[in-house]
């Protein structure tokens, strides 16, 4: 399984992982309401103290945490120990409002590392790996958090962080790249590169760690084929860490939660209460683990379900389904529920490249939806007449999985910008 897969931890039964839990929890809620004015506060305001928490079973009487509160809370309302213990900020990537931003001691990176080497090791990485990690480097926790895991599998590891994507790939040729970590549509467009190029023989990749944005199983699919590798999913946000919160194992089936630092919860989204094992919800978590930074029922608006059931791997640690998007992401357009994902999977099926973009308007009171399509080279010579089909055959088959039609275009290969990081998918002008 990988020289960093942590068996005792990652095997542990149902008990223990409770244990550990419950543990985590009762030391956690103590911590920040001594420490943290803005927890008491909240705290207080919901009538609840750390005497009333005496075990998981107690969770849903303690408030919830929001983004806003996290913004509000800028930068040090929410450090639970001084200043002076931290040695490192991370922040999110978001671009309107207020950053939020993440504290980590030592141990807090200790900690983020293991998530990261044991999605690595999960993913059949040893210290035989050379591990190429094209997530961006800086604020973004991609970067740094595959780093360290990279580093504690033993991987030799190249930080060659996003973007220039010659560079990228003529590195991963000389230094014989054999696992790749960077966004889903950043690999998909390094694997369209290798083929245009021609050097589909000199790369030696065998498996990717893709994250940070939602992706269909079909992108999946299509990746792996076009990279010839295994391609794993991993989950994180940087209120809670950064990647490594969740990863898949070869099972390829859920990714596993670090139980022993986050406690996960699945909630309705609308009277937030705890939703059963396999039922659809929003996910919330509670870091317990962190000293720097943590943070109890947060809800971080990603939509999934949760398994408890053992994994064919072995590991014992709950399993959340990939994520079908943030619940902000969906777009509600002529009254029916869209993801942008849901487009992806229509679109691969079709055989049309996975870059796309969404474009939303209300015209005479009507909302409308544009999907803009790269075509791959050999359908730009095709005549006009065939494109027209090909577009049709689109507009059937979102129609069939939406049950609302959308305009389809499909314009000259590359005409969509690519992206490096994380993809921007939708234009929605109703919200400007
Ligand atoms: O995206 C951390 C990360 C880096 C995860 C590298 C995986 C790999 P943020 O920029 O704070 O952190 O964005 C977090 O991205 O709440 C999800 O909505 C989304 N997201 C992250 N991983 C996945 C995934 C990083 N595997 C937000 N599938 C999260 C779908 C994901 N969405």
């Amino acid at each position: 399984m990988g020289k960093y897969f942590q068996e005792d931890i990652e095997t542990a039964s149902r008990e223990t992982i409770e244990q550990w839990q419950n543990d985590g929890l009762l030391d956690v809620v103590k911590r920040v309401y001594e420490n943290v004015p803005f927890y008491r506060k909240k705290m207080e305001a919901a009538g609840v103290t750390p005497d009333d928490i005496k075990s998981v079973e107690d969770l849903p009487k303690l408030p919830f945490l929001t983004k806003d509160d996290l913004r509000d809370a800028y930068p040090y309302d929410l450090l639970a120990i001084p200043l002076k213990d931290c040695v490192r900020i991370q922040s999110t990537s978001g671009t309107t409002g207020k950053r939020v931003v993440d504290f980590y001691t030592h141990a807090d990176i200790d900690k983020w590392g293991n998530g990261c080497a044991r999605a690595i090791a999960a993913a059949g990485g040893t210290s035989e790996d050379v591990c190429h990690v094209s997530y961006g480097y800086g604020l973004f926790t991609g970067g740094p958090g595959l780093n360290d895991g990279s580093h504690k599998v033993g991987c030799l590891t190249l930080p060659m962080s996003s973007g220039n994507t010659d560079r990228q790939l003529q590195f991963m040729m000389d230094l014989g790249s054999t696992i790749l970590c960077c966004t889903p549509s950043y690999a998909s467009y390094l694997a369209e590169s290798i083929h245009e190029r021609g050097i589909q023989d000199q790369i030696k990749l065998k498996a990717g760690i893709f994250g940070a944005e939602a992706w269909s199983e079909e992108m999946r699919h299509d990746i792996e084929e076009k990279l010839g590798i295994k391609a794993y999913d991993i989950y994180g946000l940087t209120e809670i860490e950064g990647p490594g919160v969740a990863f898949e194992c070869e099972a390829q089936d859920g990714m596993h939660i670090c139980e022993d630092y986050f406690l996960p919860e699945i909630v309705d989204p609308d009277t937030l209460e705890p939703v059963p094992d396999g039922q659809i919800g929003e996910l919330v978590f509670t870091s317990f683990a962190k000293e720097a930074f943590p943070l109890i029922r947060y809800r971080t608006k990603d939509i999934t379900y949760i398994t408890r059931e053992k994994c064919k791997c072995g590991r014992t640690h709950a399993r959340i389904h990939r994520l079908m998007g943030r619940s902000d992401d969906m777009l509600i357009i002529k009254g029916v529920n869209v993801y942008p994902s849901q487009i992806e999977e229509v679109l691969i099926k079709q055989g049309m490249p996975a870059n796309y973009q969404l474009i939303v308007d209300r015209v005479n009171n009507s909302d409308t939806m544009e999907v803009l399509v790269d075509m791959t080279p050999e359908m730009f010579s095709d005549t006009i007449g065939a494109i027209e089909v090909k577009e049709k055959e689109i507009v059937a088959a979102l129609k069939s999985m939406l049950g609302i039609y959308a305009k389809v275009k499909l314009v000259e290969p590359k005409s969509i910008t690519r992206s490096e990081g994380k993809a921007v998918r939708v234009i929605d002008k109703r919200k400007i």
